[in-house]
C-alpha cells in the first residue's frame, strides 16, 4: 500500500501565531510531501511495502535500512504531528486517565512540560522530542532526525518536531520558545489520550 500524504486536520492559518499558514505550507505541502515520495521509492520492490507502517517503522531500524528510517519514519511522525496540535490547545487542561498517568509516571504536569522542553531543547541538530510508553510506564524520549520511539521499543504519544524547517520562520533560532508555545497553546491533549489508549 502506497503511502499517502494525509490533509491538515485544520486550516492552514488556523494555528496561529503560535505557528503560521506559511509554516504549516512548506511544512506539509514540501517536506512532508518529500518524505512520501522518498518513502514510497525506497519501498518499492520490498516485501516490507504491504506491512503496517509502525511494523516498517520497526523494521527499517533492525535492518539499519536508512532511506526507510529516515522517510518512513518521518511519514509516521508527521501524520500524528498534525493531529497532535490543534487550535486554542495546550495548557493543563488533561483527560483524567491520561493526567493521573502523567502524575505518577513523570511526576506531575509541571515536571513532564519542563522535561519535555529541554529534551526538545538538548536534542542536538535535526529530531523529536517525545513522551512515549515503554514497558507499561510514560517516559520522556528524544531522537535524531527521522527516527520515533517505535525503534526503541516504546510507543509514542505525543511528539514535537525540532527540524529547524518545523520553527525558524516563526522563530528563527528560538527553539526552546517554540516548544514552550507547543506544550502553553498547541498539544491536542485528547489526540494524545487516544494515542495512550492505543498503547
Ligand atoms: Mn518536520
Amino acid at each position: 500500500m502506497a503511502l499517502e500524504l494525509p490533509a491538515l486536520p485544520y486550516a492552514y492559518d488556523a494555528l496561529g501565531p503560535y505557528m503560521s499558514k506559511e509554516t504549516l505550507e512548506f511544512h506539509h505541502d514540501k517536506h512532508h510531501m518529500a518524505y512520501v515520495t522518498n518513502g514510497n521509492n525506497a519501498l518499492k520492490d520490498n516485501p516490507l511495502a504491504d506491512k503496517s507502517i509502525e511494523e516498517i517503522c520497526k523494521a527499517a531500524f533492525a535492518e539499519k535500512n536508512a532511506p526507510l528510517i529516515n522517510n518512513v519514519g518521518q511519514h509516521y511522525n508527521h501524520i500524528h504531528f498534525w493531529s497532535w496540535m490543534k487550535p486554542n490547545g495546550g495548557g493543563k487542561k488533561l483527560p483524567g486517565r491520561l493526567q493521573a498517568a502523567i502524575d505518577s509516571d513523570l511526576g506531575g504536569y509541571d515536571k513532564m512540560r519542563t522535561d519535555f522542553i529541554q529534551a526538545g531543547v538538548t536534542q542536538f541538530g535535526s529530531g523529536w522530542c517525545w513522551i512515549a510508553r515503554k514497558d507499561g510506564k510514560l517516559t520522556i524520549m528524544k531522537t535524531p532526525n527521522g527516527e520515533n520511539p517505535l525503534m526503541h521499543g516504546a510507543s509514542p504519544i505525543l511528539g514535537c518536531d525540532v527540524w529547524e524547517h518545523s520553527y525558524y520562520i516563526d522563530y528563527r533560532n528560538l527553539r526552546p520558545k517554540y516548544l514552550e508555545a507547543f506544550v502553553d497553546s498547541l498539544v491536542n491533549w485528547d489526540y494524545v489520550d487516544e494515542m495512550f489508549s492505543k498503547s
